[in-house]
């Protein structure tokens, strides 16, 4: 009896599900000390400046945007100071830790801090949210540092608008989750929402579309709402965006998907696409078959002088330039199309694809830049350096890898959480039917199908919102948590050997609370039966 009580209590250790300490995603180590800290009722957070000479602004505005979080979620009182008696928690920098690895250590006494980096920092304040409760934190010791160097979330804003606020909402929820890439799909067949000044129109008629159709589109349900839909960025706000990302440790990479996606900009330039137009924004979902002509010079120097205005706004090394999903109809009948086909020795329409892809990634990297694509562009192959973000399945990993490529690994069966997270998707808010459980998600495994000697080309993970059927930040939330979790504990702490088992406990014991004290809409049944 006493041997069965003693397995069962072992069992529950192993499994998480009785650790006192529970956090997503899972740090590299943790031990606990027993006893807490309790935060006084007016403390201090401070910054040591001996350590952290070139980086005391960013520390000092970490220390700042915690103290705010913490003083709304716990109603705990933390002011910004030098190193005293009072401080409860105290930061620093120590450089051989690596770049964004930190330690925290709790004792009785306070809280400290040291990060690889400033963005080390930033990652063990978010353990820290994590961590306090009721007012005090367990003492512990945690060392933790990054399974992987890109770990993105992607926001479709182009099916539906997601104002400036919104889009730092996505940024809070995605930096909670120690990411640090922002994907940002700014334009798509349904609408463009970034303000180009050379082409004014771009985003003024290029982002309304008439209206949008109702429900779930199917091949029988075609009811339209008859209102017009739009919105847009004005480069300031683009700028503050960016900015506001920076803060949080991310890095904005802004995406502009063609040769396919792109009725917007040939509904404003219909002399750019292969039939001439006229053309209009899709007021439905799909792909569709009116796609840029890559025959026309002054398709290309239309783009190039989108790309310049847009690394002008973003800092970042990787440009996203789309690629996915390109029908050839329109190219194998156009006469400018075939003409090209032949000067520059084509074989066919999907060389075509490769042609364009790669001239423009040629101009990205004469402006310092590195294309990102769809996986799509390897099909017919592309320049050795663009990075390919995995979308169909592992195997296009494989070969992507095998080509040389580096890749970002967001393939939809793990990776698109605009997919239903029940297996009845009639009994949720209206989303795509096809069913992602946060079981599935976890079951990524980056490096699959792939040599220990090719783990290196993988870069990182990614979760994708594509929204379809995501109207608000609202629903945005509901589709992203909990298995945005899932998806981080994957980027952060992958490790083959993890059990599930143990994620899911973590996830029970930490999450919920993490997202009610920050008011986020997640779906909190799926706690109750994560299995
Ligand atoms: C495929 S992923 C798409 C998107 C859709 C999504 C819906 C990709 C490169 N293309 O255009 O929104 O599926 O799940």
């Amino acid at each position: 009896m006493k041997r069965l009580f003693l397995l069962i209590i072992a069992s529950l250790l192993a499994t998480g599900a009785w650790a006192g300490v529970s956090i997503v995603p899972k740090p590299l180590s943790v031990k606990e000390n027993g006893g807490s800290f309790r935060f006084p009722s007016e403390g201090c957070i401070s910054v040591r400046i001996e350590n952290a000479q070139s980086d005391i602004a960013a520390l000092e505005r970490c220390a700042a945007m915690f103290a705010g979080q913490i003083l709304q979620t716990e109603g705990i009182t933390l002011k910004c100071a030098p190193i005293s008696k009072k401080s409860s928690i105290v930061l620093d920098i120590r450089e051989n830790l690596g770049d964004e690895a930190y330690e925290l250590t709790v004792s009785r006494k306070g809280i400290s801090i040291t990060g690889g980096n400033p963005a080390g920092v930033f990652y063990a304040l978010q353990t820290l949210r994590q961590l306090i409760s009721d007012g005090s934190v367990p003492c512990v010791e945690i060392k933790d540092a990054p399974a992987f160097a890109y770990r993105g979330g992607m926001l479709d804003v182009a099916r539906h608008f997601f104002p400036v606020e919104d889009v730092k909402k996505f940024i809070d929820i995605i930096a909670m989750h120690k990411m640090n890439r922002f994907h940002w799909h700014l334009t798509d067949d349904q609408g463009w929402r970034i303000e180009i000044r050379k082409y004014p129109a771009l985003s003024q008629k290029g982002s309304v579309r008439k209206q949008t159709i109702v429900g779930r589109q199917t091949k029988e349900n075609m009811v339209f709402d008859g209102k017009p839909y739009g919105g847009r960025y004005t480069q300031e706000q683009i700028k503050e965006v960016v900015a506001y990302a920076a803060e949080r440790f991310i890095e904005v990479i802004p995406e502009i998907d063609m040769p396919g996606h792109s009725l917007a900009p040939l509904s404003i330039r219909p002399d750019l696409g292969c039939t001439g137009g006229p053309y209009e924004l899709w007021c439905r979902w799909g792909i569709s078959e009116d796609v840029y002509c890559p025959g026309k010079e002054e398709t290309f120097a239309f783009i190039e002088d989108i790309l310049s205005e847009l690394i002008a706004l973003f800092p970042s090394t990787y440009i996203h330039i789309g690629g996915d999903e390109c029908p050839k109809t329109r190219w194998k009948a156009c006469p400018d199309c075939q003409r090209r086909i032949k000067e520059e020795g084509l074989k066919n329409e999907a060389q075509l694809q490769s042609y364009f892809m790669n001239r423009l990634a040629d101009w990205l990297k004469q402006h310092g830049r590195t294309m990102i694509g769809w996986d799509e562009v390897i099909d017919a192959g592309i320049r050795k350096d663009a990075t390919i973000m995995v979308w169909r399945d592992q195997l296009k990993a494989m070969y992507a890898v095998q080509a040389g490529h580096n890749v970002i690994m967001t393939p939809k069966w793990n990776c698109y959480l605009d997919y239903s997270q029940t297996s009845d998707p009639y009994s949720e808010p209206l989303c795509q039917t096809r069913y992602l459980s946060i079981r599935q998600v976890y079951r990524l495994d980056p490096y699959d199908k792939l040599k220990p000697s090719q783990y290196a080309q993988v870069l990182g993970v990614q979760a994708n919102l594509w929204t379809e059927y995501i109207p608000d930040i609202r629903q945005a939330e509901h589709m992203l948590l909990p298995r945005l979790g899932a998806i981080a504990e994957t980027a952060w702490s992958f490790d083959r050997k993890d059990p599930y088992d143990d994620f899911a406990a973590r996830a029970k014991a930490s999450l919920p609370a993490l997202y009610k004290k920050a008011g986020y809409n997640y779906a909190d049944y799926f706690f109750e039966n994560i299995e």
